[in-house]
């Protein structure tokens, strides 16, 4: 689907699927509702059918049946923030932030023999993991949440679960910093992150040290780049790709530069600053750079690579909606 056909009301009617996976929250997509009656059955929808799925041993908390402080798994093997165990998570994983994306993506999988439902768990911590065939090969869709702690939740409880070389993407959204780069852009971090983080010992002792500290970039994998960067060009044409620098930010708000909250952050200068250091910077975000890190770290267990579709214009000052979002996540046929 062209990217480009974003803002017209046309493509936003018939393009959601619908989502058939058992969780039934696809009403949330519901194309030709009103808005405000979407939000309210999204509420009612989701609560109480979340009830319903949360595996019942998870919610009531487990933590007593975890006899491994170092690593916690249960009795069956489950880990203790995803919940899953071996056999319940393939070695390639799609990492999404939203639940909402997990479920439009999970649309394209197949259960293991014809008409079998899709693995799926949702874990008291509200970690998703959907299991599934796409094209034949198994696939897992697990949400992130946000935040790199959370990624940090995914990819090392995953890694527990699954034997042998994990590929991991991820698919999120983020904020273009420059053109071409616009809303729905698909942002794909090439020559990979670095992590912006704030620093409150600036604050403590007010010394004239920076408030936010960058580090050194880590690298993407080349080979799952070169794949991603095909598979959405394919998908949204040549101008719809945005390769560069990522820069994965320890909050939404202070770290990537936003101002004039109730709060002294002292960032006013942060994105500036950034781009200065790093002249191949273009997105912000908050996982891509802890992902990176784990699967450098990972002895080669991993390999890694990550995309955004580009959900704020920092440099117009615009926001993208849900409705725009959800006609741009990629399916990539083929591929
Ligand atoms: C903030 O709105 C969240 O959106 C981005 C950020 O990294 C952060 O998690 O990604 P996701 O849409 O994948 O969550
Ligand atoms: N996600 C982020 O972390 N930042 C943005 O600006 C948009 C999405």
């Amino acid at each position: 689907m062209p990217v480009q056909a974003l803002h017209t009301r046309q493509r936003l009617a018939p393009a959601p699927r619908a989502l058939d996976v058992p969780l039934h929250v696809h009403k949330i997509y519901a194309p030709r509702r009103r808005r405000h009656y979407v939000i309210k059955a999204t509420l009612n929808t989701t609560v109480k059918q979340l009830k319903s799925i949360i595996d019942p041993q998870t919610a009531k908390g487990q933590s007593s049946d975890f006899a491994n402080a170092n690593f916690p798994v249960d009795q069956e093997g489950r880990t203790l923030h995803l919940g899953c165990k071996r056999g319940e998570v393939a070695n390639r994983i799609l990492s999404v932030g939203s639940m909402d994306r997990a479920l439009m993506i999970a649309d394209q999988l197949q259960g293991a023999e014809p008409g079998a439902p899709l693995f799926q768990h949702l874990s008291g911590r509200g970690f998703l993991t959907i299991t599934g065939l796409y094209q034949g090969t198994p696939v897992s869709i697990i949400t992130t949440l946000m935040g790199m702690p959370n990624m940090d939740f995914v990819v090392r409880e995953a890694r527990a679960v699954v034997e042998g070389q994990m590929a991991v993407i991820r698919l999120g959204t983020c904020g273009a910093l420059r053109p071409p780069a616009k809303l729905g852009s698909f942002m794909v971090a090439s020559p990979g992150a670095v992590c912006v983080r704030r620093d409150p010992d600036a604050w403590t002792f007010d010394d004239g040290r920076p408030h936010y500290t960058v580090s050194a970039p880590v690298p993407a994998d080349p080979q799952l780049v070169q794949l991603l960067v095909a598979a959405c060009t394919e998908h949204g044409g040549a101008d719809s790709v945005v390769q560069g620098l990522d820069a994965t930010a320890d909050s939404f708000y202070s770290s990537q530069g936003r101002t004039g909250g109730h709060f002294e952050d002292v960032n006013e200068a942060v994105i500036e600053q950034l781009m200065a250091a790093h002249p191949q910077l273009v997105s912000l975000e908050m996982e891509t750079f802890h992902l990176l890190d784990l699967a450098r770290c990972s002895r080669g267990g991993i390999k890694a690579a990550a995309f955004c579709i580009a959900a704020a214009e920092r440099y117009s000052n615009r926001f993208i909606s849900k409705e725009q979002i959800q006609l741009c996540v990629p399916f990539f046929p083929g591929s």
